[in-house]
């Protein structure tokens, strides 16, 4: 064997995906800022959007507009075929065993506060837990806080080491017959964890509870596959995986949205109404009150189809790669510490430099047209955990390079030059 076939996948020969011709299918990647070309490193917070969901977006508007699921008339049909059209992509792109099992949301925080509210009203009553991961999303925190209160149950945490790892012992050891649910995020937007679930859920389900994953970070970077997870409910953000805002998806084994109560009530979720008494529609629209953002379903579709086009392997080998590089670039600088270190790991380097905020980090390191997100990352527990006020973060989407990660540890480097 040469020494080259041997060496193969290492950092030395970056895997084969065209980040360079990826980047022209997204405009915004050319623009400036500061003077200098953007650098964005920020897509945890938000992906940017390729031009076929840009474009997409803006040929509904002008062309095909108007309710759904009312209309006799052309252009509703159009409109109502578009819709469940991007309702069967999504089915498909999550690997879901039928089209009703995928509710259109605004995103993981409503996706997780329709099912809290929804499962916490049905199911949670006084003395029963729901199980939560100690690296969760405020968004996977704060609803079920809100429903425990009111159910008279009770939140318990599962811990972590310092690498950002969940310790499994201590989760079995958590889980008991008063365990209704447990809710966790399949990749970290803080710490780039990257959990065990199809594992978690199994002990859950043996257990006899509900399983939800936070699947915000998870959907941009890994094929994901409900029935191979096993979960009972899954939540994705449209916009973090280069769709519009304003759309998102849930995911729900048909047995369990079925069993549930509707969220909201209003036009388009009923069978039938009278003063007395108003009965439901079937799943999906039960849980999709009122005129919803078709558009962003629509456009939501355009990304999955785009995502469809890409070689996803190659892409998550690309990202791989970068998250290798930029450690090791940022790492040269004096003082740079890295908060998160799972060994399973994926899109997100948090890092704090010493003696200097995270603040002045992000805001010294825009001059120089990269964008991070800094702050604590709607993730207040994880900060506490490692003892720090804030992080800076850079996150990674296929579209951006080495150069991209080179411009980082430079920016960063000047930062530790000014505050030396
Ligand atoms: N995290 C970040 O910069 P929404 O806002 O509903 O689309 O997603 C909420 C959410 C839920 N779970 C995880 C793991 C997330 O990362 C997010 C959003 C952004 O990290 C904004 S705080």
């Amino acid at each position: 064997m040469t020494m080259r076939a041997a060496a193969a996948p290492t950092r030395a020969t970056p895997p084969a995906f065209d980040a360079e011709r990826v980047r022209a299918d997204f405009p915004i990647l050319a623009r400036r800022v500061n003077g200098k070309p953007l650098v964005y490193l920020d897509n945890a917070a938000t992906s940017q959007k390729p031009r076929s969901v840009i474009e997409t977006i803006e040929r509904y508007y002008s062309d095909e507009n108007a309710n759904i699921h009312r209309g006799v008339y052309y252009l509703s049909s159009r409109a109502t075929e578009a819709y469940e059209g991007a309702r069967e992509k999504a089915r498909a792109f999550l690997n879901a065993r039928e089209a009703r099992e995928v509710i259109f949301v605004r995103g993981t925080t409503e996706a997780v506060n329709l099912v809290a509210s929804s499962f916490g009203h049905a199911r949670l009553e006084r003395g029963d837990e729901v199980l939560v991961s100690a690296m969760e999303h405020h968004s996977n925190i704060v609803p079920w806080q809100m429903i425990c209160a009111e159910r008279g149950a009770t939140l318990r945490v599962i811990p972590m080491d310092r690498s950002g790892e969940l310790l499994l012992d201590e989760y079995q050891r958590l889980l008991t017959a008063r365990t209704k649910l447990v809710a966790l995020v399949h990749l970290s937007n803080s710490l780039g964890t990257i959990n065990p679930i199809a594992d978690m859920t199994a002990l859950a389900h043996a257990r006899g509870a509900v399983v939800l994953v936070d699947g915000a970070q998870a959907a941009p970077h890994m094929p994901v596959d409900v029935q191979a997870l096993g979960c009972d409910f899954y939540t994705v953000s449209g916009h973090k995986m280069f769709g519009p805002t304003g759309i998102g998806l849930l995911y729900g084994r048909a047995e369990q949205l079925e069993a549930l109560p509707p969220y909201q009530g209003g036009g388009d979720m009923i069978r039938s109404v009278t003063f007395a008494q108003t009965t439901y529609a079937p799943i999906p629209a039960k849980f999709e009150a009122g005129t919803p953002h078709i558009a962003g379903a629509i456009g939501l579709g355009a990304a999955i189809d785009y995502l469809g086009r890409l070689d996803r392997v190659a892409a998550a080998a690309h990202e791989a790669d970068l998250l290798a590089y930029a450690h090791e670039r940022l790492v040269q600088v004096p003082g740079v510490r890295f908060v998160g270190t799972a060994a399973s790991h994926a899109a997100v380097l948090s890092f704090v430099l010493e003696g200097v905020h995270a603040h002045d980090v992000g805001t010294i390191v825009d001059q120089e047209g990269v964008a991070i997100r800094t702050g604590h990352h709607c993730t207040q527990p994880v900060m506490e955990f490692f003892g720090v006020p804030a992080t800076a973060r850079a996150s990674f989407a296929f579209y951006n390079t080495r150069a991209d990660a080179d411009a980082l540890a430079a920016a960063v480097a000047k930062v530790r030059a000014l505050f030396a």
